[in-house]
């Protein structure tokens, strides 16, 4: 089978095809990726001459055009993904995030090819700390980011070219991951790092916000299972039952890491800051008969941490530019 991987030099793109190199010796993987910032090129470097890698921009209709023509599946990864970054400057979320997302649908429906579309629990905007209700595949579009509300355009995009071109797709939106490869610009990798480098944690304002966390290998065993037993239409929440909040995963990162739980700042919080994710992925453990393995989070963190401590090579040379980054509004406040 021969699969496009767009986004596959980022951090869940790249863990994808690593895992599927592999477990799957009859996938034939090229990777579609613009080598933003996000991307890290080394993170393929073990199986280079496994993987077809192509730079290049999933906006670019011609580019896509003939990779989509040599292509069984298409497992649509890139975007810009980080919140932060999108109330600073969206205008890459819109290009990529929405135009990017029609030209793979336009081409994926000149050729005829499966498509999975990969998106993410926050375009259902989010849950008060004290709602037992967890987001389903009904429950209705409410994204509050640029970020989350062109990730939720991208998937009302896929559902029309399904209903109205009858393309082959499914989407699957999935809880927050963690793991190795992730850019040290998101929260758990930032905080893992700072504290490797002798910096304390940032904690957006009290710290009580909650993310369903979920490990990237559990998201991509996932995202396989529905390629193969899916039903071409539909969306599947993919989640592991990890709420936890902001500051708790702080005080673990830190306790493991042989530090005080209390070594941490209260910084400026995110405008607009969603409270709590939580994602009920019953269909896709009854439909699909998927469920996770890391279901104990202290030890997937535990390895993810020392994933970051036996890894500086990979992160270390970002490190100092995404800080100046967040240096330039983050305020301590407590
Ligand atoms: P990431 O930022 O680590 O990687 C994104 C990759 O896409 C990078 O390699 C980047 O170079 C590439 N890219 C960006 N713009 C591109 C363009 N125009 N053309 C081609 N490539 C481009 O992101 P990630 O965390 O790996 O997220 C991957 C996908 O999963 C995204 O669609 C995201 O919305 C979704 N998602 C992420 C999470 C999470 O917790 N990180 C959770 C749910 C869903
Ligand atoms: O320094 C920080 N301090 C902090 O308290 C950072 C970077 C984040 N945070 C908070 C904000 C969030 O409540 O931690 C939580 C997680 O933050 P991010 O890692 O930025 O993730 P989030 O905004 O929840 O979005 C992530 O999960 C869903 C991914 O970046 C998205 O791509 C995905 O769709």
């Amino acid at each position: 089978m021969r699969v496009l991987v767009t986004g596959g030099a980022g951090f869940i793109g790249a863990n994808f095809v690593l895992r599927s190199v592999d477990q799957r010796p009859d996938v034939r993987i090229t990777v579609l990726d613009k080598m933003t910032y996000a991307a890290n090129p080394d993170t393929l470097a073990s199986v280079a001459d496994r993987v077809r890698v192509i730079t290049g921009d999933v906006a670019d209709a011609d580019l896509v055009d003939g990779l989509v023509a040599d292509a069984d599946l298409v497992v649509h990864f890139a975007a810009e993904s980080h919140n932060d970054n999108s109330l600073s400057d969206p205008s890459a979320f819109v290009q990529t995030n929405l135009v990017g997302t029609y030209t793979l649908l336009e081409a994926v429906r000149r050729h005829g090819t499966r498509y999975h579309h990969i998106s993410t629990d926050e375009v259902y905007g989010d849950l008060e700390l004290d709602d037992p209700a967890r987001f389903t595949e009904s429950t209705p579009y409410n994204p509050s980011s640029p970020y989350s509300s062109t990730k939720a355009g991208s998937d009302l995009l896929v559902r029309a070219w399904v209903r109205s071109f009858g393309v082959a797709a499914t989407l699957s939106n999935c809880s927050n991951n963690y793991g190795p490869y992730q850019h040290v610009e998101k929260f758990i990798p930032r905080q893992v790092t700072n504290v490797l480098s002798g910096a304390r944690p940032k904690l957006y304002g009290a710290g009580t916000n909650v993310r369903d966390w979920i490990h990237v290998d559990d998201h991509n065993d996932a995202v396989w299972t529905i390629v193969e037993r899916g039903e071409i239409g539909q969306t599947y929440l993919i989640g592991a039952d990890g709420e936890t909040d902001n500051k708790t995963v702080v005080e673990k990162i830190l306790t493991i890491l042989g530090h005080p739980a209390d070594a941490y700042d209260h910084v400026t919080d995110r405008p607009g800051h969603d409270m709590r994710y939580a994602i009920d992925s019953t269909r896709l453990r009854t439909e699909l008969g998927w469920s996770p393995r890391y279901t104990d989070f202290d030890a997937g963190l535990r390895a993810t941490i020392e994933w970051y401590r036996d890894n500086e090579d990979w992160w270390r040379p970002v490190k100092d530019g995404v800080e100046r980054k967040y240096a330039v509004t983050e305020r301590v406040t407590g």
